[in-house]
């Protein structure tokens, strides 16, 4: 049983999420946009908002240049006409977010980032969701550092009532994971979410140990893991997609989740990720509770980055 979303809701969780972004930039694309005629002030005052909502350089550079030639092809005049087509422009550089299908029982999944990026919190709301849609879910708590951070994987699994695996902490994180994935077979789990250590993508050694951990989940079952999510903290910007790409080069990082788009007013930089990483967007974390994290959804995305 599904509990169809109310959809007015659902969008407006969108645009309170977006607010900040809306605000800091895009909102105030509607000064600009009205009964005036599209002159160089209008392009120049769109690339710096562009820019300043973070979009990188290249996007804005290559948005204008498709708004530019659609103002041609359409003779477009006036800045209203503007609106639309940045509208249709900014939503057909994000693709929709294909449909999870795990054809493997149980599916591994391991969730990867930098430090404070968002990946505990969002193991739990996925956990949250999966299990809503069925699922029987195991997380397991691999990031053995801290002992900080069992605890609050712990906490989480208790309120959410999910099972867990839990390292000591100072384990080998690799043992976690082995220990967690052989339980998770052995018990009939249709979903194991594996919540890693926060690493710093320049520290070889950690991402070395990052690899072993991807291999270790492979020991313990053929094919694993079948899907890794890299956690980007959407406040981050364009920096997220440095981390990204190093992350890319040590797993085959199979999604992006975009966490804290709420709390950034740097929510242009998912184009970026988009262009320049060629990986889906899956999900984005909305706010800090459980609830809080949404398939991405393009349209709402776009609607609500423009929003006033
Ligand atoms: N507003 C908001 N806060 C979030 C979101 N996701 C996570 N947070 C907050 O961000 C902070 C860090 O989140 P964690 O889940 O602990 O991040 P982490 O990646 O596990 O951190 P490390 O384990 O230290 O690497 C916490 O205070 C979370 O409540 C989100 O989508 N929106
Ligand atoms: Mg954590």
């Amino acid at each position: 049983m599904y509990n169809l979303p109310d959809m007015p809701d659902l969008f407006s969780r969108w645009k309170n999420g977006l607010s900040r972004t809306s605000k800091a930039a895009f909102g105030r694309l509607s000064s600009l946009f009205g009964a005036t005629e599209i002159d160089d002030q209008t392009w120049e005052e769109l690339e710096s908002l562009l820019i300043q909502a973070d979009l990188g350089m290249d996007t804005t550079v290559s948005v204008l240049e498709s708004l530019q030639s659609a103002v041609k092809s359409k003779g477009l005049t006036r800045t209203a006409d503007l609106q639309v087509v940045l509208e249709q422009e900014l939503r057909s550089r994000l693709d929709s977010p294909p449909t999870l299908i795990f054809s493997a029982k149980p599916a591994i999944i391991l969730l990867v980032g930098v430090n404070g990026s968002g990946k505990t919190t969002t193991a739990a709301k996925l956990g949250q969701r999966f299990a809503k849609d069925g699922k029987r879910v195991l997380l397991v708590a691999a990031d053995t550092f801290r002992a900080a951070a069992v605890d609050q994987l712990q906490v989480w699994a208790q309120r959410l009532e999910l099972p867990i695996v839990a390292g000591q902490m100072g384990s080998d994180p690799g043992a976690v994971v082995y220990d967690g994935v052989q339980s998770a077979v052995a018990r009939g789990f249709d979903l194991v979410l594996v919540d890693t250590a926060g690493r710093l993508h320049t520290r070889y050694n950690l991402m070395e140990e990052l690899k072993k951990v991807n291999r270790v989940a492979g020991k313990a079952l053929p094919g694993a893991p079948h899907a890794v999510w890299l956690v980007l903290d959407a406040t981050t910007g364009q920096n997220a997609l440095v981390q990204a790409r190093a992350f890319k080069e040590a797993v085959n990082v199979t999604g992006i989740i975009l966490a804290k788009l709420d709390s950034s007013a740097r929510g242009g930089m998912a184009f970026a990720i988009q262009k320049e990483l060629g990986l889906p967007i899956l999900f984005a974390g909305l706010g800090e509770k459980a609830e809080d994290l949404a398939p991405f959804d393009p349209e709402s995305f776009v609607k609500g980055i423009l929003a006033e």
